[in-house]
């Protein structure tokens, strides 16, 4: 890597807590807010992460906690994919380039690390919902201590928001939500919300709200003021309706420029020293990746990066042998798609992660990004199936958990053949615990009529997408790893299979290792290794976990000593199925070994994708350890890997 430029900080230098920040006088913040920057980006430079949304609010983080009595004063960060200046502000700046590695600062907030990250997060839109527990708690107690939310216009289009707005308006407990309005999701955003917001800061009525805010920063009226005001501004006619947010019971203030220190700093004092009992809405207009032009260039403004060069902003991408899956999904589905004008794809604010980006090229009319609302993605798919379309879903693992009842009752009771493109199954590394696609085929493999599939390499994933888009019958839903695919020849077009039926890849007579998913290529190198000890090792590859494939189940579990099961998902999953058939038909005969191999009952830290595998037991050493103390085997010596 080329010679890093050397920064200066030095105010940041005499930071370690916000109590520090709060010594300093205000016609200092500028500067600091400066040096925050610059270690920011210094620092992502060197670990990778999120970027973009970070510099969008180091003037807000700043003024956050010069204004605010942290940690007493409750912040939480909606995502807390931004908080990186605020953990640098927060006492872990020493810590802030082991950012998302192995025992590093995790990517979000998390309280087990901090007592300034009240709240933990990675899944979007819960602040506001969470934030209005901790302002009814405190008033339960009796404390007088602020919470406030911060939330970007992306997270602000998911219903959790709506739902905890309605709420709060109605409880009335005094709450701050702060909305970082820089027009920007990972992609620009999408819907009506998108649109009015924009409306709002470009309105006629909105320049004078405009004006009534700057008031407002230099001093916020008292309640009955308030409401006096009000109801002058509409017998003038200036006002012809509330905002959106005021029509929810929140007082709105702004927009206000989110880099004006200036602007900042009055309006945050004049909202902690009010005495309005109710919840307000700051409206802070930013800009995503503000303050480093390669990250303002960029169309997503850098909102997740590699290590990068910071002189030229080029990012270190490192050259794979193998494509992407997520792209191998996206090809086979344009492949279909062109064969079949019923396929609709739907993602829920996720263009690029999921590869829709590259479907939406080819079939404009036919994606939709729906926003960030995984649940109304699902029952919008299950609508489009009901119609007759094909709809494709193209969600994380992770994220459609948010969607659980929308899958059960809109999808799976309907039995409406919603297809589901499960991205990111498996340990993800940086992004850890929260992001960890763990237990989708748990609870998928539970609800009737649901097939599941999973795929050992990228020619099974194009198979599987021709599979589902051929499959009528009811819901279906395929899952495969992120990153880079394993490298073998891929078919032209996919090639519909038999809905459960599984494969053999090797042939062996002791040890059958019966892998579901991405764990594949390390059951053929543990087969391999056992080989090295004279044992003839069976690797077959089960695609479905619904329904099972009973009689490959049956066959290995007869023809052999040692039965593994592999997969990467949690218990309950392809494991559970298959022990379930082995156990009600008494096909574990005397001497048969079975021994499930799936991920640990804990939540893992963030590390390398082959680090948290060694951790879960699941690589190919592990696998082959399994089946040589299943047979009182002398154990392998373990072979030093990358
Ligand atoms: C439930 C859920 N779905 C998807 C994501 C992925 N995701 C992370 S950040 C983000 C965009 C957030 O946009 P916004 O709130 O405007 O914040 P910004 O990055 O623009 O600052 C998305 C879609 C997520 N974290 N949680």
């Amino acid at each position: 890597m080329e010679a890093r430029v050397a920064i200066k900080t030095p105010l940041l230098d005499q930071i370690r807590t916000p109590a520090d920040l709060r010594k300093f006088p205000e016609s200092d913040l500028r500067q600091i807010a400066d040096e925050l920057r610059a270690e920011t980006i210094d620092a992502v430079s060197v670990t990778g992460g999120h970027l973009g949304a970070g510099l969008g609010v180091v003037e807000l983080t700043t003024a956050i906690h010069y204004v605010f009595n942290t940690p007493e004063d409750v912040v939480i960060w909606d995502v807390g994919h931004q908080c990186y200046p605020h953990k640098i502000l927060t006492g872990r700046r020493d810590r802030i380039r082991t950012l998302r590695m192995k025992d590093g600062l995790s990517g979000f907030t998390k309280r087990a690390e901090s007592e300034y990250d009240p709240f933990g997060a990675a899944h979007s839109s819960t602040s506001i919902a969470s934030g209005l527990g901790f302002a009814v708690g405190r008033d339960l107690k009796g404390k007088t201590n602020e919470v406030i939310c911060v939330i970007g216009d992306g997270a602000m289009t998911a219903g959790l928001a709506y739902e905890a707005m309605n709420n709060a308006g109605w409880l009335g407990n005094r709450l701050i939500v702060i909305l970082n309005d820089n027009e920007m999701s990972i992609a620009p955003p999408v819907g009506a919300m998108s649109n009015y917001l924009t409306r709002l800061l470009s309105s006629k009525e909105y320049r004078k709200l405009r004006r009534l805010g700057q008031e407002i920063a230099e001093k916020l009226p008292h309640p009955i003021e308030v409401a006096a005001k009000r109801a002058e501004e509409y017998a003038r006619g200036l006002i012809t309706g509330g905002t959106l947010f005021e029509e929810l019971g929140f007082y709105y203030v702004g927009p206000v420029d989110g880099h004006n220190m200036d602007q900042l700093i009055p309006v945050l004092k004049n909202l902690r020293d009010t005495d309005l009992p109710g919840p307000v809405l700051l409206h802070a207009v930013t800009v995503k990746g503000k303050g480093y032009a390669p990250a303002e260039k960029s169309a997503d403004k850098y909102h997740g990066v590699a290590t990068f060069n910071v002189v030229t902003g080029a990012q270190d991408k490192g050259k794979s042998n193998a494509p992407a899956y997520t792209k191998v999904f996206a090809q086979s589905l344009i492949d279909e798609a062109k064969r079949d004008d019923r396929i609709v794809a739907i993602t829920a604010a996720m263009p690029d992660g999921t590869g829709l980006d590259i479907f939406g090229k080819e079939f404009p009319d036919r994606t939709f990004d729906v926003g960030l609302a995984e649940q109304h993605a699902v029952t919008f798919a299950a609508g489009l199936a009901a119609e007759g379309l094909k709809p494709f879903a193209a969600i994380y693992s992770t994220f459609l958990q948010r969607a659980y009842d929308q899958v059960v009752h809109d999808v799976a009771i309907q039995k409406l053949p919603v297809r589901f493109a499960i991205d990111r199954a498996g340990l993800v590394g940086a992004d850890g615990a929260t992001h960890a696609g763990s237990f989708d085929v748990t609870y998928l493999s539970c609800l009737p009529g649901f097939v599941v599939m999973a795929c050992g390499d990228e020619a099974e994933l194009r198979n599987m997408v021709a599979t589902a888009a051929a499959y009528d019958e009811g819901p279906i839903a395929f899952r495969y790893p992120r990153g880079e695919a394993v490298g073998v020849d891929m078919p032209e077009h996919g090639i519909p299979l038999e809905i459960g039926k599984g494969r053999i890849l090797r042939e062996g007579t002791k040890v059958a290792i019966l892998n579901f998913g991405g764990r594949l290529v390390e059951a053929l190198k543990a087969a391999d290794d056992l080989a090295g000890k004279g044992l003839s090792t069976t690797v077959a590859d089960a695609r479905f976990a619904k329904p099972l494939d009973t009689k490959l189940v049956e066959r290995l579990a007869r023809e052999h000593e040692v039965l593994i099961t592999l997969e990467d998902g949690a218990i309950g999953g392809f494991a559970t199925v298959v022990l379930n058939h082995l156990v009600r038909n008494d096909l574990i005969a005397d001497g048969l070994k079975v021994r499930p191999l799936f991920f640990p009952d804990r939540f893992q830290d963030q590390a390398k994708p082959f680090d948290m595998y060694t951790e879960a037991g699941l690589n190919a050493a592990q696998i082959a350890e399994t089946a040589l103390s299943a047979l009182g085997a002398p154990t392998l010596e373990q072979p030093a890997r990358a």
